[in-house]
């Protein structure tokens, strides 16, 4: 059975309550309980977590590495400035997915850089709550992939980059 790490940064635990033109009107138990289904169906453990602490975030991202075969994060406000959960996803080496409910790359200037992307699999953004529902499927889709010892263009774009090629 696969197993993914869920991870929401901070102040996620207040969906629902406000901002719900932007976050959407689903609260976090309401999207984990999506997520929790989806990976039923998809014989997938999902371990579902929310900090609205860095190093906590860190600490998970780490201890990942033994118990999980993946992860998907919403870094939430630390995509824009942490370079330690950065440093934590690459040092772990699991497929990472990058989910953010809105399009960050549409609103402020500070928003539009990731220091996460660059480490991630692959980045969803601006669907809203149906966003982590697609980064399951795809970190799912990648996983039997690579257990397969198939290709999926994560892992195609990750040995050009290797070899030095763009
Ligand atoms: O769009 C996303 O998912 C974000 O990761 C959400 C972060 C924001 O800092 C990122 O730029 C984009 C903010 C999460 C705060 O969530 C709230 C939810 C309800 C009410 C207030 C905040």
């Amino acid at each position: 059975m696969l197993r993914i790490r869920v991870l929401h940064g901070p102040n996620l635990n207040l969906l629902g309550s406000r901002e719900q033109s932007i976050y959407g009107s689903l609260s976090l138990d309401a999207v984990d309980s999506a997520i929790t289904k989806l990976a039923d169906e998809l014989a997938v453990k999902v371990d579902l977590r929310q900090s609205n602490s860095e190093g906590e975030l860190v600490t998970w991202i780490q201890e990942a590495r033994s118990e999980y075969d993946g992860i998907i994060i919403n870094p939430a406000a630390y995509t824009h400035t942490s370079v330690a959960i950065r440093d934590a996803i690459a040092a772990v080496g699991l497929p990472t997915v990058e989910v953010h409910l809105s399009n960050i790359h549409q609103r402020e200037e500070f928003r539009h850089r990731s220091y996460v992307s660059g480490v991630a699999i692959g980045q969803i953004s601006g669907l809203g709550s149906t966003g982590y529902l697609l980064a399951l499927r795809g970190l799912h889709d990648h996983l039997i992939a690579s257990r397969r010892g198939k290709n999926t263009p994560a892992q195609s774009r990750s040995r050009r980059t290797a070899k030095g090629r763009k």
